[in-house]
């Protein structure tokens, strides 16, 4: 397994949020590297490019499935031009194929849970994109399943996550889709459910006690890490990377 992370831009106080608050770019820049270790895999870093804010959010730009990458449109126009150094990179290890306009979508919005692509019905995700997603994935073995998700959930990955191919965390009180298990994520916790599954550790962000004690009940090895300034910009630990 290799990571693919990008890393963070000067320019990260910039990034889009839905309630500004004040980021500490040095401070995410130390997060960051404390990401970076705890991945426990190789990681390929991407440069930062400051004219982009959000470009640390590498997971949104890219859906990588069957040995192909499908380069996404990301939803928000300042984002649109983050897929370009990602898919440069990307290229040199799978098959490369994207996506045109009128078709956005955004990678946080993915979730694959064995042969099956979840993908959000989202702000930043349209039916041009869940079509493009399938016309790709399909004739690859994967099946493609929309999940309509509430307005104000940002991204399908908001209130779930995988946990290998049979399982994954769910927000309480959102409907249940698939018919894998779900370890329950308290909605109090809610921010808690964007998980990164790796083998049998799980990242998952500090400070959320009951969320970490259900991951170590179902068997994880529970790896806190803090995620503060990355919360600020309404990311959390599956936008940071993308594992192929
Ligand atoms: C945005 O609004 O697009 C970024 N500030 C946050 C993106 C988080 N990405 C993700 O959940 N996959």
């Amino acid at each position: 397994m290799i990571a693919f992370v990008r890393d963070v831009p000067t320019s990260f106080a910039k990034a889009l949020c839905a309630t500004p608050a004040a980021i500490d770019v040095a401070e995410a820049r130390r997060q960051h590297a404390a990401y970076r270790a705890a991945l426990g895999v190789p990681v390929t870093v991407v440069a930062a490019d400051d004219a982009l804010p959000d470009c640390c959010f590498i997971e949104d730009t890219a859906v990588v499935a069957g040995g192909v990458a499908l380069i996404t449109r990301p939803g928000a126009a300042s984002r649109q031009r983050e897929p370009d150094a990602v898919a440069r990179v990307l290229g040199e290890h799978v098959e490369i194929a994207h996506m045109s306009a009128p078709a956005t979508l955004d990678g946080g919005d993915c979730m694959r849970v064995g042969q099956t692509i979840y993908v959000g019905r989202s702000a930043r995700t349209n039916e041009a994109g869940i079509a493009r997603l399938a016309e790709v994935f399909e004739p690859r073995g994967l099946r493609v399943v929309p999940v309509d998700l509430p307005r104000e959930v940002l991204h399908l990955k908001c209130v779930c996550a995988p946990l290998g191919d049979d399982r994954i965390t769910l927000v309480t009180g959102v409907p249940r889709f698939g018919s894998f298990a779900v370890v329950e994520v308290p909605a109090a916790e809610s921010y808690a459910a964007n998980v990164l599954a790796i083998g049998s550790r799980v990242l998952i962000a500090d400070g959320f006690p009951q969320t970490a004690d259900a991951l170590a009940r179902a068997g994880f090895d529970v790896v806190p890490l803090a995620t503060t300034e990355f919360r600020k910009a309404d990311g959390a630990l599956t936008c940071l990377s993308i594992l192929i």
